[in-house]
């Protein structure tokens, strides 16, 4: 018997009818990531993953069908179950040509309508090969109607079926393996669906997202009015009153975020020595602006986050809100709840145009979605930067060319501005530099992490510094406040006892203390013209930094629910809760279950009765602040609100395309009364004043 004819006998079996369509859907999947979806691979594993990752949703889905008896019903759920999936494959690619993401069930249920207008637009977004993704719709049917493909009576033994379900769950289990070893917290954290698809395929994606949408959905719809009360009295009690001297003292000033990634503290004034004896001061920069007279620096001041990392800095900073427990809230809810956050409060109450800045793809952690629901009027991802192998690494752009280019779009907003720069460099393997940048010393350590850690925060320090230069020389310098802040650690708890000898500690006198203290990050706010600004001792945390900075801009905060304090009030409370319920006070420290004295670092093994009850008040008070938190996010308690007599937002308003059309068009509308910078500078761009340099550059 030819080989032709055996793979027709056995096409003409339901398992071989069931083979054909797996590989048929196998080979759609992988049409698709070639020709529509982006997702970068940066390594051969990675590419195998990408190679096994639609087979198992697949394989189980259609399996179903080999379980039914009678011919033409099992027959007709093979086809069935192939066909909707070949539709949600097709959908998905005309979606993402559209969106560049992934189809959600928010999306689909109209809950997260920020989609507009694929209707009108969808017959645009067919291109001809698509053709490939649906031919097979009719053809398979055809040949089974005019008996090219028989139908097979005999019924599969149930154990051979069960064999083919079990193997379909065996290779989703290594799958998911591999993808967790590849990019570990993968299923924890959730990066961004690119991330989801890329590990583990379209169809797994879909089925979690269901399952966690589900989930919140829960919990959302119990959620009442009423709900509101007990937030309410927490915010009532929590209230710290401003500080007189220092409420308005930054009052109409545009504000520059900085978001300095994965910088600690510890890197203030720190110095690396070199295998010289060498020392080498890593952020003199930033030093210089730590100790400047007008700025207004905490050494005390810790990071909340938890698996959103970056972005629950991000939700903290701009709603005084803690991000969840688990997951990420700006991949779980951000593109669902409704927010009160920094850029509506301050273009309601004063008239701010806000814009955030990354050099990264506009969907890493649901960023273009999140960004509306909080009222940014401007979003300015990769697509808006030149970026290039050499410029930038997995994370994004290079901070030097990122903060440079972004120059051609701040001179365009109205101020006052509020505008977010997302630095990047100081990512995370710490080691993603080109030639050029290399220089800085490398720590000497048995942990390549730690001793790249040193080089990028040297480079994000002269990425800073030439960023203030250019805001000296374009004028811009003078009417802004400047906000620098550390998202979270660059050095986990699991390093930190190699990196102890440079902090002058041993290896073995590390603990959990320790890595408590280590998880302080700079917080800078940086008001030119002001002359007694200081090193503030007081203990606080990013929840804290919305109310502080609104106070310095003499907008009031009573009505907004926020659960942050004005760290410059009398009133502030030194409790800082870490999002999993520990926390640390100026005396105290809470960490790993166990009660340090943080004048000694030891544990507090037998507290007195006066111990305990502090201990007990303390724990309660980071539960409810936690537990309000919650509250609020997973019942989205948000919507129900009026008391701030903020305007509801409306994400669909905002679109993150041809922006800079659309500010260059305001400018001629508006004409004499622009505001922007360029519009100041008789219409001239400021772009050519920013000076930047290489690292052997700056050495000579
Ligand atoms: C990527 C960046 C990194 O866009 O902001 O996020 P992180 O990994 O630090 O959470
Ligand atoms: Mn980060």
């Amino acid at each position: 018997m030819s080989q032709l004819k055996k793979y027709k006998q056995f096409i003409n079996t339901r398992i071989g009818f069931f083979s054909l369509l797996l590989l048929l859907l196998w080979v759609k999947n992988m049409f698709g990531y070639i020709m529509d979806f982006h997702l970068s691979l940066q390594s051969p594993l990675q590419f195998f993953i990408l190679l096994i990752n639609p087979i198992s949703v697949s394989m189980l889905l259609i399996s179903i069908g080999l379980f039914i008896k009678r011919t033409r019903v099992a027959y007709a759920t093979l086809f069935g179950i192939y066909f909707l999936l070949s539709i949600w494959l097709f959908s998905n690619a005309v979606y993402y040509r559209e969106f560049t993401d992934f189809i959600t069930i928010n999306t689909l249920l109209g809950a997260g309508q920020v989609s507009t207008g694929l209707g009108e637009s969808a017959v645009r977004l067919f291109r001809f090969y698509d053709v490939f993704y649906i031919v097979d719709l009719i053809v398979l049917p055809l040949l089974l109607w005019r008996k090219k493909i028989k139908l097979d009576s005999r019924v599969p033994r149930v154990r051979q079926a069960t064999a083919l379900a079990v193997l379909a769950v065996l290779i989703g289990s290594g799958n998911l393996f591999l993808a967790e070893m590849d990019r570990s917290g993968l299923l924890s954290r959730q990066f961004s669906r690119e991330y989801m698809v890329k590990y583990l395929g379209i169809n797994a994606f879909t089925f979690y997202d269901g399952y966690q949408t589900y989930q919140n959905n829960q919990v959302r719809a119990e959620a009442s009015p009423t709900d509101l009360r007990e937030v309410e009295d927490y915010v009532d009690q929590h209230q710290a009153e401003p500080n007189d001297e220092m409420y308005g003292i930054a009052k109409g000033k545009n504000v520059v975020y900085v978001h300095l990634e994965s910088f600690q503290q510890f890197l203030i004034d720190y110095q690396l020595t070199d295998e010289n004896g060498e020392a080498h001061t890593v952020t003199p920069f930033l030093n210089s602006l730590y100790h400047d007279q007008a700025t207004y620096s905490f050494d005390n001041f810790f990071h909340q986050v938890k698996a959103g990392k970056t972005s629950d800095a991000e939700t903290l900073l701009e709603n005084s809100l803690f991000g969840l427990n688990q997951g990420a809230l700006f991949t779980q809810m951000g593109d669902k709840n409704t927010f009160e956050a920094a850029p509506n409060i301050l273009q309601q109450t004063a008239g701010y145009t806000s814009a955030v800045f990354h050099g990264h793809s506009a969907s890493f952690w649901n960023r273009d979605t999140t960004y509306k629901h909080l009222g940014y009027d401007y979003f300015f991802d990769s697509s808006y930067y030149d970026i290039n192998e050499e410029n930038s690494f997995q994370y994004g752009m290079h901070d030097k060319p990122f903060l440079n280019q972004s120059a051609q779009y701040l001179e365009h907003l109205q101020q006052p501005f509020y505008a977010k720069m997302i630095t990047v460099s100081n990512h995370y393997p710490y080691s993603s530099f080109n030639n050029e940048e290399d220089g800085f010393p490398l720590a000497n350590t048995s942990d390549s992490t730690i001793n790249g850690y040193f080089a990028t925060a040297n480079y994000l320090d002269t990425a800073m510094q030439e960023f203030f230069d250019y805001m000296k020389a374009s004028g811009l310098y003078e009417n802004s406040v400047f906000v620098l802040y550390g998202d979270h650690y660059g050095i986990s708890n699991t390093r930190n006892s190699e990196l102890a000898p440079l902090l002058g500690k041993t290896s073995e006198e590390w603990g959990d203390f320790d890595n408590a203290q280590m998880q302080r990050v700079p917080f800078m706010i940086h008001i030119p013209g002001q002359t007694n600004g200081e090193i503030n001792h007081t203990y606080g945390g990013q929840v804290d930094a919305l109310p502080t900075l609104l106070h310095l801009l003499g907008i009031p905060t009573d009505d907004y629910l926020m659960l942050g304090q004005d760290l410059f009030s009398e009133d502030h409370q030194q409790v800082v809760a870490f999002r999993d319920g520990d926390f640390v006070t100026p005396d105290y420290t809470f960490y790993g279950g166990k009660v340090y004295d943080n004048q000694t670092g030891l544990p507090v093994d037998e507290p007195n009765l006066e111990q305990q009850k502090l201990f007990t008040e303390l724990n309660q008070a980071v539960d409810e602040q936690l537990m309000t938190s919650d509250k609020i996010n997973n019942g989205d308690l948000l919507r129900f609100y009026q008391g701030s007599g903020l305007d509801p937002i409306d994400p669909q308003q905002f679109d993150y395309r041809n922006q800079l059309e659309r500010l260059l068009a305001i400018e001629a509308d508006k004409d004499q009364g622009s505001t922007s910078l360029y519009s100041q500078n008789n219409n001239e761009s400021t772009a050519s004043l920013y000076r930047t340099a290489t690292y052997t550059d700056y050495q000579e």
